[in-house]
């Protein structure tokens, strides 16, 4: 890769979330969140895997935050656990699970590396879950309080903040597919969780924009979904619509609302049509369409589609063509080109947002990872020439720093620049981290240090 290819102001940086790598379960008067819930019930995560102990960096942060500093990177993207700081999701504050942000934050900023939060990473806690979850309007109310707290708490520390992340995946993968914790297949509930995700992410945006004015928050705001690009299979008309509703359903459900003010069509119709109806209320609107400052974006691959109107097509009748692409791992094709198509498809839609990459890693469990290497390369060329169009992408931020919880796979699935071995915690840098490591150092501008 050459130096022009990248901003001179580009953020570099890797991420983690909370439930994913920290552990200490019910340390410090930590909460239950669903995950918790959800591993303890059989058959729903891969070996019976939980996130009890994880990479333990509830007590080993100070080891994460040494290895970004080797890896030089600007930035970090970290969750903070709900149910830490409430562990009931409302009412009381446990200043012991918030001081571990602190803690961190503070490690963080002491090396010169920018924080970028983000608030809700599908921990919810269990207590709201018990009362419907995002299903219940109260479970707005209850994140805006939360959001508040953050926002007030981390003024002047934390100046990049994510609201929801994969909101397809909270909503969708959790409630209709059934796959993530509560592990629901209804899809009106579905519905439910994502409209509610998207008015509690317009109350916080807006809470955000009040506490900046006042003078006791800081930074700028986004929200990042899911940027799955789907490819036609055919020129047919009813391939690209396949595409398009697979598009719409990861990424469009939840920008358009935000962004344009109104759920994507024809998805819309096609959820009406299925006799599901997103539960607006009076009001919902103007509190969903706020103003962005950046969309975050994790890409991992694409796929090609085709209409598919047998039970393999599923709801939305787009069923996958394997086209005997190279697989992650994890079995995710190798697709780099679908990321110069996402970041163009965004820039055109919602003309002139700043975009980060708030993910994009590869599946791979061996610890000699030449192929994570080319991974990384290829897609940073990808977003290179999303660059070279014009496309305003102001970071890149790699999935993961570590080998962490991946969900419904356990510890079965790698995604991390360092090897975690689950029993010790001890953390060990793959050839990808080194390689990340010289990028960062070629293309990296010197860090900045946020003032305190
Ligand atoms: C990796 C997506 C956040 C970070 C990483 C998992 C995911 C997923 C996982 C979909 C899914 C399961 C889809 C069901 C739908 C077909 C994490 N990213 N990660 N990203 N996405 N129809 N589609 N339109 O660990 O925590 O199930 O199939």
């Amino acid at each position: 890769m050459t130096k022009g290819m990248f901003p001179e102001d580009f953020l570099w940086g890797a991420a983690t979330s909370s439930y994913q790598i920290e552990g200490a379960w019910d340390a410090d008067g930590r909460g239950p969140s669903i995950w918790d819930e959800f591993c303890r019930q059989p058959g729903r995560v891969v070996g019976g895997d939980r996130g009890d102990v994880a990479c333990d960096s509830y007590r080993r942060y100070a080891d994460d935050v040494a290895l970004l500093k080797e890896l030089g990177a600007q930035v970090y993207r970290f969750s903070v656990s709900w149910p830490r700081v409430f562990p009931s999701g409302t009412g009381a504050v446990n200043r012991a699970g918030l001081h571990y942000y602190h803690h961190l934050v503070d490690a963080l900023l002491a090396q010169g590396i920018r924080p970028f939060c983000t608030l809700y990473h599908w921990d919810l806690p269990q207590a709201l879950q018990a009362k419907g979850g995002w299903e219940n309007r109260a479970t707005i109310d209850a994140f805006v309080e939360y959001s508040d707290l953050l926002f007030r708490e981390f003024h002047q520390k934390i100046d990049l903040w994510i609201t929801f992340n994969e909101p397809f995946c909270s909503s969708f993968v959790g409630n209709y597919f059934g796959i993530h914790a509560p592990g629901k297949t209804d899809l009106a509930a579905a519905l439910a969780c994502a409209h509610h995700q998207l008015v509690a992410h317009g109350l916080a945006a807006t809470r955000f924009r009040q506490l900046v004015a006042q003078g006791k928050a800081s930074g700028s705001l986004g929200i990042a979904p899911n940027i799955t690009w789907a490819e036609p299979y055919t020129e047919s008309e009813a391939d690209r619509q396949a595409c398009l509703r697979s598009i719409q359903w990861s990424w469009d459900w939840f920008l358009d609302p935000v962004c344009l003010g109104a759920y994507p069509e024809p998805l819309l119709t096609w959820f009406a049509n299925h006799g599901v109806h997103p539960p607006v209320v009076e009001g919902d609107w103007e509190a969903i369409k706020q103003p962005l400052d950046f969309v975050g974006g994790n890409y991992y691959c694409a796929s090609v589609n085709l209409h598919d109107a047998t039970p393999a097509g599923g709801l939305l009748e787009s069923s996958q063509v394997d086209m005997g692409w190279e697989k992650s791992d994890n079995g995710w094709p190798l697709t780099p080109e679908g990321f110069t198509r996402s970041l163009v498809r965004i820039a055109n839609k919602y003309r002139g947002l700043p975009i980060y990459i708030t993910e994009n890693g590869l599946c791979l469990n061996d610890a000699q990872d030449q192929r994570r290497i080319v991974y990384l390369d290829q897609h940073l060329r990808a977003l290179a020439r999303a660059l070279a169009q014009g496309v305003p992408v102001k970071g890149y931020l790699a999935w993961s720093l570590l080998d962490n919880f991946e969900w419904a796979e356990g510890y079965s699935k790698r995604f991390g620049l360092v090897f975690v071995d689950f029993s010790t915690g001890t953390r060990t840098p793959k050839p990808s981290f080194y390689w990340y490591r010289d990028q960062i150092s070629e293309f990296g501008r010197t860090p900045t240090t946020v003032s305190k």
